[in-house]
């Protein structure tokens, strides 16, 4: 895929789709520019009003450690990654485990929902996501009584991305969930941002998002989904067990054993501002944890 900011700016891409917003209002709409046309309709319940940050620099400022670890490598080696053919594996504990390719996952009604997203180390955006709840996935397995969680595999191609050269972390990436935040409405198979097909650098072409979560647990470039009876141990918990838990969840009264959460830079601004408890979605998640010491299982 090429980076679409390589075939037009995005500005006047986001102009554009603007006007086309306006005259359609939230019908059914298609990308007008280059690019895999993505159906999708924009779903008014995740419409805040925030505005979004520039997507120079949700497209530029990444982090994807199988493209390279610095935040301009993953649109600089974007072409690493190849996209053909993808397959999304879904097994484990269910009764009808399958193997869905992108044109399965596309037939599954497609909208575009604007979170905030908060990265462990800082920073934040605002951005529009495109895709399905997760839920509508798992359901087509049916998950057995004893699916209590769920695990993500990133991709694993030691021959073309450079990351994956070096064992840096323990590949593939591997994320988790359990089944209950899984399952929660918020929780998105993306495959498309600002109303694009997803870049090579944001995890095309389908990636988690659970935007109460710190970014990393919003694994990129999915191959297979486990569902699982136990806990799954995670890329980062595996890599640093005292500074990233299993649950991650954004607080601001908890800090990075290096660092405080309590603020966040917005990308594109030079301000810091308050970072809010479960990233502002405390009122749709707050009673996964109720009774849980949210120090413990951070
Ligand atoms: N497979 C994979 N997924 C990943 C990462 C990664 O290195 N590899 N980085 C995570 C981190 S730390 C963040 S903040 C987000 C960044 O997503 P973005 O580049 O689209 O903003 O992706 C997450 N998902
Ligand atoms: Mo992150």
């Amino acid at each position: 895929m090429i980076p679409s900011s390589k075939i037009t700016p995005e500005s006047i891409f986001l102009n554009r789709r603007r006007f086309i917003q306006g005259m359609a209002g939230v019908g059914l709409m298609s990308t007008p520019l280059i690019g895999h046309a993505l159906q999708f309709k924009s779903n008014p319940e995740y419409k805040p009003a925030l505005e979004l940050t520039d997507p120079e620099h949700a497209l530029h400022y990444n982090n994807f450690y199988e493209l390279g670890t610095a935040k301009s490598d993953p649109f600089q080696n974007a072409e690493a990654l190849h996209t053909d053919d993808w397959k999304v594996v879904v097994e484990g504990e269910c009764t009808k485990p399958q193997t869905f390719d992108m044109d399965d996952l596309l037939r599954i009604d497609q909208e575009e929902r604007i979170y905030r997203f908060r990265c462990v180390e800082g920073w934040s955006m605002v951005v529009p996501w495109i895709g399905f709840p997760l839920s509508k996935l798992l359901e087509k397995v049916q998950p057995t009584s004893k699916a209590h969680y769920v695990e993500f595999v990133s991709v694993l191609d030691r021959k073309n991305l450079p990351g994956q050269r070096f064992n840096l972390l323990d590949w593939p990436y591997k994320e988790g969930l359990r089944m209950d935040e899984a399952m929660h409405p918020l929780t998105l198979m993306a495959t498309g941002l600002y109303g694009k097909e997803l870049a090579n650098q944001n995890g095309a072409p389908i990636r988690l998002i659970v935007p109460w979560k710190y970014g990393f647990k919003s694994s990129k470039s999915i191959v297979k989904i486990r569902l699982l009876e136990k806990q799954p141990i995670s890329t980062w918990m595996e890599a640093a067990p005292r500074e990233y838990g299993f649950y991650s969840n954004v607080n601001p009264n908890v800090s990075h054993p290096r660092w405080s959460q309590a603020k966040e830079r917005p990308l594109g601004s030079f301000l810091k501002q308050k970072t809010l408890m479960f990233n502002g979605y405390a009122e749709e998640v707050a009673h996964l944890y109720k009774g849980m010491d949210l120090k413990k299982y951070f």
